[in-house]
C-alpha cells in the first residue's frame, strides 16, 4: 500500500476519494496523502514519510496521537464489547467530567459529531423560545446542518442564502449571515427581526475562516443583546472547548452562553460531540421534554473512554500554559522565517490554536480574511509537506500543537520550514 494506490482505490468508492471534502486537497492542490499512524506529534503516511503534525485531526488530538492513557482505556474497553444501546456508565463519568469542566452546562447530551451538536442546540433553542430565527455569522462553519450551511445574503441584515444545492431557500431564508466581530450589523438584525429571533450562534474564537479571536467586548456584546431580546446565545465550542482551557472559550472571555456545542477534544479522536445548557433549558429534550434528539451510537462507551482518558488528563495538568507557550515558539519563529524571506503575512493565534495568512491586512472577519493569497498559502502548505511538516491543507484552518509536541520538536518543525521556505 502506498499514498497513491489508497487514493486511487479510494476515487473508485468514495466520492472525490475522501470521506470529507478538505482531505481532498482540493485548496492546496497536488496529491493527497494517506495517513496511516500517529504517535505523540507525528504522523506516517502510506509511503512511509514522517511528519510532525500541526493538523491534530482538526483539533481533537490535544494530547497528540495514540495518548498511552487514552488507548490503554479504549483497549480495555472495546474487549467488553463495542456498543449496548442501552445506558452505560462511561457516558454518566464523562458527563460529569463536561459538568465540573464546563460551569455553565448542567446537563449535556452526547451525541456523535459536532454537526449534530449544533442542529440539535439550534433546534433546542427553536422550540424552547417557540421563534424561527437564527443568527450566524460569515465565515464560521458549524457542521453541515441545512439551517447553519447559509451564506450571506447581498446586503448585511438580510436573509441567508442556501450554502449549497440542496438546501432550499426557505430554510436558509430563516437564517441570518452577518459579519463576525460586527456589533452594528447585530444590533441592526434584532432591531429588524429581534421578537422572531431563536438564537445567536458563534464561535467564540473563529477557527473556520483561519483564527479570528473576538473583538474586545464583542463576546459580552452577544450576551446582552441575546438576553435583552428573549434569544439564546449558543457557542460553538466544537473547536475551542477544553483547547483554550479548561472551560473552553467562555472560561477565557468570562462570557456565559445558555447552550455550549462541544466536539473534538471531547472524544480525544473517538466520534463525539455533545451539547449542554441549565438544568432548565436541557429540561426541554426528549424524553425530559418534548424536543426530540437521538442517536444509535450516543455515548458509545468506547468513545466515551477516549474522552474520559483525554478530560481527565487536562482537568488534572491543566497544560495551557505550556500549549500557549510551544504555539508561541512556533508563531514567533514562523514569522522571522517569513519575514526574512520579506513574504506579507498575518499571523492570528489565540493559545494553541493559530493560522498564518498571506495577507498584509489584519484579519478580524471572513472579508478580511479572503483577501488572502490562497494561491501562495498551497505553495508554502505543499512546501512543508515535502519537508515533513503537516499543516490543515486549507488557509481558513487552524494550527494545533499538542501537549506530545516538545520545545525540541518545535524547534525540528522551525528548522523544516526554512529549508520549506527557501525552496518556495
Ligand atoms: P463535525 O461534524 O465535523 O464533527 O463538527 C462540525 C464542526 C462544528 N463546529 C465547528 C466550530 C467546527 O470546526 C466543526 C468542524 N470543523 C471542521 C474543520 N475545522 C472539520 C474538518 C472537516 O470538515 O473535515
Amino acid at each position: 500500500m502506498n499514498n497513491r494506490k489508497v487514493i486511487q482505490e479510494a476515487l473508485e468508492v468514495l466520492p472525490g476519494g475522501v470521506n470529507s471534502p478538505v482531505r481532498a486537497f482540493k485548496a492546496v492542490g497536488g496529491e493527497p496523502i494517506a495517513l496511516v499512524k500517529g504517535r505523540g506529534c507525528k504522523v506516517w503516511d502510506a509511503d512511509g514519510n514522517e511528519y510532525i503534525d500541526f493538523l491534530a485531526s482538526w483539533g481533537p488530538l490535544i494530547l497528540g496521537h495514540a495518548h498511552p492513557k487514552v488507548v490503554k482505556a479504549v483497549s480495555e474497553e472495546v474487549r467488553k464489547g463495542l456498543s449496548f444501546g442501552l445506558t452505560n456508565p462511561h457516558e454518566v463519568r464523562l458527563a460529569h467530567l463536561v459538568v465540573e469542566m464546563v460551569p455553565t452546562v448542567e446537563k449535556v447530551r452526547f451525541v456523535s459529531s459536532g454537526t449534530e451538536a449544533t442542529m440539535s442546540a439550534v433546534r433546542l433553542a427553536r422550540g424552547y423560545t417557540g421563534r424561527k430565527l437564527v443568527v450566524k455569522f460569515d465565515g464560521c462553519y458549524h457542521g453541515h446542518y441545512d439551517s447553519l450551511l447559509v451564506s450571506a445574503g447581498s446586503g448585511v441584515a438580510t436573509f441567508g442564502i442556501p450554502g449549497t444545492p440542496g438546501i432550499p431557500e426557505e430554510i436558509a431564508k430563516l437564517t441570518l449571515v452577518v459579519p463576525y466581530n460586527d456589533e452594528g450589523a447585530v444590533k441592526e438584525v434584532f432591531d429588524k427581526y429581534g421578537e422572531d429571533i431563536a438564537c445567536v450562534i458563534v464561535e467564540p474564537v473563529a477557527g473556520n475562516m483561519g483564527v479570528v479571536p473576538p473583538k474586545k467586548g464583542f463576546l459580552k456584546f452577544l450576551r446582552d443583546i441575546t438576553r435583552e431580546k428573549g434569544a439564546l446565545l449558543i457557542f460553538d465550542e466544537v473547536i475551542t472547548g477544553f483547547r483554550l482551557s479548561k472551560g473552553g472559550a467562555q472560561e477565557l472571555y468570562g462570557v456565559e452562553p445558555d447552550i455550549t456545542c462541544l466536539g473534538k477534544v471531547l472524544g480525544g479522536g473517538m466520534p463525539v460531540g455533545a451539547y449542554g445548557g441549565s438544568r432548565e433549558i436541557m429540561s426541554k429534550v426528549a424524553p425530559e421534554g418534548p424536543i426530540y434528539q437521538a442517536g444509535t451510537l450516543s455515548g458509545n462507551p468506547v468513545a466515551m473512554v477516549a474522552g474520559v482518558e483525554t478530560l481527565k488528563e487536562l482537568r488534572d495538568k491543566e497544560p495551557y500554559e505550556e500549549l500557549d507557550s510551544k504555539m508561541r515558539t512556533l508563531e514567533e519563529g514562523v514569522s522571522g522565517l517569513l519575514k526574512e524571506k520579506g513574504i506579507p503575512h498575518r499571523i492570528n493565534r489565540v493559545g494553541s490554536m493559530m493560522t498564518v495568512f498571506f495577507t498584509e491586512s489584519e484579519v478580524v472577519d471572513f472579508e478580511s480574511a479572503k483577501s488572502s493569497d490562497t494561491e501562495l498559502f498551497g505553495r508554502f502548505f505543499r512546501s512543508l509537506l515535502n519537508n515533513g511538516v503537516l499543516i490543515p491543507p486549507s488557509q481558513f484552518e487552524a494550527w494545533f500543537v499538542s501537549t506530545a509536541h516538545e520545545e525540541e520538536h518545535i524547534q525540528e518543525a522551525l528548522e523544516r520550514i526554512e529549508k520549506a521556505l527557501g525552496e518556495l
